[in-house]
């Protein structure tokens, strides 16, 4: 046996790139490149997938659980590592209730099948409404403003790239991200093709960005005002007359006059000083706008993790309605996964249906913000969280004040995590559970084909097989669910009550393509593969380019999918599906949101703070007295953890602090000096990196750095710690709507370190965390 090729979808960012692997005898992948027969991504590939054999074959991932002892980490075998974990987690719920039991579930957890099909579950057998995740440090205000708008908080709009004439694009940088919320391989090369035909792109960013770069137009934004603008340009769509009721949205479409009347008070000229963009030019881009034959508005990260991201998130789609291009080819568009049935039943989105404990936050998509994690617990009395499951997560780096939240996971009685690094979270962990390898894993993308700029679908069956009693990632959180439920059991079996339950509702539902047949009939149709390809099966069945179980014998299964099309399938350019998606108690699209317009009133504050502050000539009003910071992504790293990975920190990667040269002038600090970052919540030192690409007054640090922790496991990313940014972002700044953390805009004070002799090398400082876990150094 020589060498072999594989194909497969890459798993670490939202692009969904084809992935050509070449693997060697024993297994390990030897070259990466870009799927060229893939027609969704033809062969685009970044550095970050092309090192997926770096990550794959990582000595510091681990291969076997982790028990934790008086003398630190130690491995121990499935058996005993789940019966440790059950033990602890029954017994937390007999002694203090479910809610002592949190869990967390981070990023990664959105591209793998193990967390869209088995979290549920868990969350479910746990019983807790201590659940927290991701998505309320990055994208809940979308959820909040779809849910109100649309009536479900995962009917997304995306800009429909391929077709659109002019792209007005706020808080994104594909050309380091690759895209979010709008999954498309190749970012860069629709945005250059958008240029090419004739089209207009505009990027509203605090930095002269590599987007910025490429677009026809930047406005530089103060960080944190984007509501002020995009309500501004509400405003002149309004007075200007150019707000359009198209023929497709007559009739459909709640809110206009109060949306017209909230708008009347944020005329282009009140907002201007207040976003550092002159009115003229605010005008200009709402006229632009309507002009366009094809347009779409997409705000994403920078626009959701500030103060405001809801209304944010509202206004971007509330401008997508009045330039009538929401629904339309070229617009903003709702993909159709081929593996999500069209006609499911929702009820209607609403939140606050618990709050959490400590500071009464409103529960939102069943979750509570990540920011008050370290509230809940901290503070004691009944409903105190005492255990907690994290599950592909690493909030001590991802987390607004993350290292209060290391100190608080120190004083857990009970803490496990599904996760293949021993990193500055799963330290913490009593027992640490690591999934498979990349390559040893199936791939379909539930969360995010359903935000592609194309109709799409591709399945990647594992390419090197699990060893016996390995268990799947899948298998990990369902045997967490059964053990935390008292059942003990086969997890299979929890596969079998979903796939029954779900296929008796198919045929029960009116319009679904199985009405009215046999449940017992369908299940014996489904693909004989394991019990998460079988789930797949039938959701692809059931979904709208299936067979139905037969009745459109040329429609998907899983198997066509993996046989037919084992480099994806195309399922066409998005189309108009309003009908399918809208689901508010009204039938029509709220676009002015009660508890939206009553968020209004933050934004007349903010005014008349402003106002006041310049009628009495106070010094607050000037931006260059104090600082704020933003964050920095950077394209050879992922969040917290590709860090391990040598080819991708030996690149441009640099967590350093990036200024404005004329701030740094006048503070004295030359390109190297290190400079102390100070806010409300601690302090970290970084390298300066002055650069005209950041407006004045305005600072930035990469997130995911401030490694090298006692207790951690990687070795790599210990020799690049660099420091962590969510050591100064502040835990109770939050979006109220949404409790989304505020990673962008936090007030900063810089403070030049003296350089000590002999001078110290430019290097990433550590960040001045107490040191919490009663582990010793391990970072071979
Ligand atoms: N290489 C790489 N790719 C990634 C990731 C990664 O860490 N590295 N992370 C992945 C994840 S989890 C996500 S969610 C996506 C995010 O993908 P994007 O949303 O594209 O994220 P960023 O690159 O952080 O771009 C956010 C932009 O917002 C700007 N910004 C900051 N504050 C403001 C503000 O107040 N207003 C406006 N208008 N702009 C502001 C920042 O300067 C930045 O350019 O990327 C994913 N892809
Ligand atoms: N200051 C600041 N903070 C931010 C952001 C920012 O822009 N600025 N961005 C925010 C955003 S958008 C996000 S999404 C969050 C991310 O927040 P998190 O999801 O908490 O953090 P990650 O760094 O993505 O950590 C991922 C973890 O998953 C593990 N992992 C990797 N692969 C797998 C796998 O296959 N299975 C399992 N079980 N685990 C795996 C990794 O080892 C790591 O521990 O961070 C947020 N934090
Ligand atoms: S852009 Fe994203 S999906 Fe594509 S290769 Fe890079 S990391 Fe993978
Ligand atoms: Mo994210």
């Amino acid at each position: 046996m020589g060498d072999r090729t594989a194909f497969r979808t890459c798993p670490l960012c939202e692009a969904l790139c084809g992935l050509e692997l070449t693997l060697d005898e024993s297994g390990a992948v030897t070259r990466v490149r870009g799927d060229r027969d893939d027609p969704f991504s033809r062969g685009f590939i970044c550095p970050k997938g092309a090192t997926l054999g770096g990550l794959d074959g990582d000595p510091d991932r681990l291969a076997e659980p982790l028990v934790r002892g008086a003398a630190g980490h130690a491995p121990a075998g499935w058996a005993d590592a789940f019966g440790a974990a059950g033990d602890a987690i029954g017994e937390m719920i007999r002694r203090h209730g479910k809610d002592s039991v949190a869990i967390y579930v981070g990023n990664p957890t959105a591209h793998s099948v193990a967390g869209p099909l088995y979290v549920g579950a868990l969350v479910k057998a746990v019983g807790t409404r201590n659940l927290y995740t991701a998505s309320t440090a990055d994208q809940m205000p979308k959820h909040v403003s779809s849910g109100h708008m649309f009536g479900d908080p995962l009917a997304i709009p995306v800009p429909d790239l391929d077709r659109t004439d002019h792209l007005l694009m706020l808080g994104a940088n594909p050309l380091e991200s690759n895209g979010s919320l709008c999954s498309a391989p190749d970012f860069p090369g629709r945005l250059k093709a958008i240029r090419a035909r004739g089209g207009k792109v505009t990027v509203v960013d605090p930095r002269r960005t590599r987007t910025a770069a490429l677009a026809d137009e930047h406005l530089f934004i103060r960080p944190g005002t984007d509501a002020y603008l995009l309500i501004a340009l509400v405003h002149t769509l309004f007075a200007e007359d150019l707000a359009t009721t198209a023929a497709h949205l007559t009739g459909r479409v709640n809110g206009l006059d109060e949306l017209r009347a909230l708008s009347l008070d944020f005329p282009p000229e009140r907002v201007a000083p207040v976003t550092g963009i002159p009115a003229a030019a605010i005008r200009r881009t709402a006229r632009e706008l309507a002009a366009a034959e094809r347009a779409a508005v997409y705000g994403r990260i920078g626009t959701c993790t500030q103060s405001f991201g809801t209304l944010n998130s509202w206004l971007v789609d509330a401008l997508n309605v009045l330039t009538g291009n929401l629904d339309r080819p070229g617009g903003a568009m709702f993909p159709r996964p081929a593996h999500a049935p069209v006609y499911r039943r929702k009820r209607p989105f609403t939140t606050g249906r618990w709050r959490s404990r400590v500071r009464d936050l409103p529960e939102v998509n069943g979750e509570l913000p990540v920011a008050t994690l370290a509230d809940e617990i901290e503070t004691p009395g009944e409903g105190r969280i005492r255990a907690l499951i994290t599950i592909g997560g690493n909030p001590v780096l991802s987390a607004p004040n993350g290292a209060r939240l290391d100190r608080a996971l120190a004083g857990l009685e009970f803490m496990v995590s599904v996760d293949p690094y021993l990193n500055e979270t799963t330290r913490h962990a009593h027992v640490v559970l690591p999934p498979p390898r990349p390559v040893q894993t199936p791939h379909y993308d539930l969360a995010l084909l359903g935000l592609a700029v194309r109709d799409y679908a591709r399945y990647s069956p594992p390419v090197v097989p699990l060893d016996d009693g390995r268990p799947s990632e899948s298998d990990i959180i369902a045997t967490l669910a059964v053990l935390a439920s008292g059942m003990d059991g086969d997890p299979a079996a929890l596969d079998e009550l979903i796939i029954t339950s779900t296929l008796a509702k198919a045929t029960a539902v009116e319009g679904s393509p199985v009405h009215g047949r046999e449940p017992d009939e369908l299940r014996k149709m489904l693909d004989t593969g394991t019990p998460t390809e079988q789930r797949l099966d039938m959701m692809l069945r059931l979904g709208p380019y299936g067979d139905g179980f037969g009745a459109d014998p040329s429609g998907l299964t899983l198997t066509r999918l993996r046989t037919e099309h084992p480099h994806g399938i195309d399922l066409g350019a998005l189309k108009p599906r309003l009908h399918e998606v809208l689901c508010t108690t009204s039938g029509r699209i709220e676009l002015c949101p009660t508890s939206f317009a009553a968020d209004v009133d933050r934004l007349h504050a903010g005014l008349a703070r402003r106002a006041a502050a310049s009628a009495g000539g106070s010094a607050a009003a000037d931006p260059a007295d104090g600082f704020v910071l933003i964050g920095r992504r950077q394209l050879r790293s992922n969040n917290s953890w590709l860090h391990n990975i040598p080819e991708l920190v030996r690149g441009s990667n640099t967590c350093t602090l990036q200024l404005n040269p004329d701030d740094a002038a006048r503070l004295g600090v030359a390109a190297g000096d290190t400079v102390r970052v100070v806010s409300r919540t601690g302090a970290v030192e970084a390298v300066a990196d002055p650069t005209d690409t950041l407006m004045a007054g305005v600072v930035s640090l990469p997130h995911g750095w401030g490694h090298g922790l006692p207790g951690t496991r990687t070795g790599v990313a210990a020799r690049h710690a660099g420091v962590n940014a969510n050591a100064v972002t502040d835990e109770q700044d939050i979006d109220p709507l949404s409790g989304n953390a505020v990673f962008n805009g936090v007030p900063v004070t810089l403070e030049p370190v003296p350089a000590t002799p002999p001078a110290p090398p430019v290097r990433p400082v550590r960040q001045d965390v107490p040191l919490a876990a009663p582990e010793t150094a391990d970072t071979r």
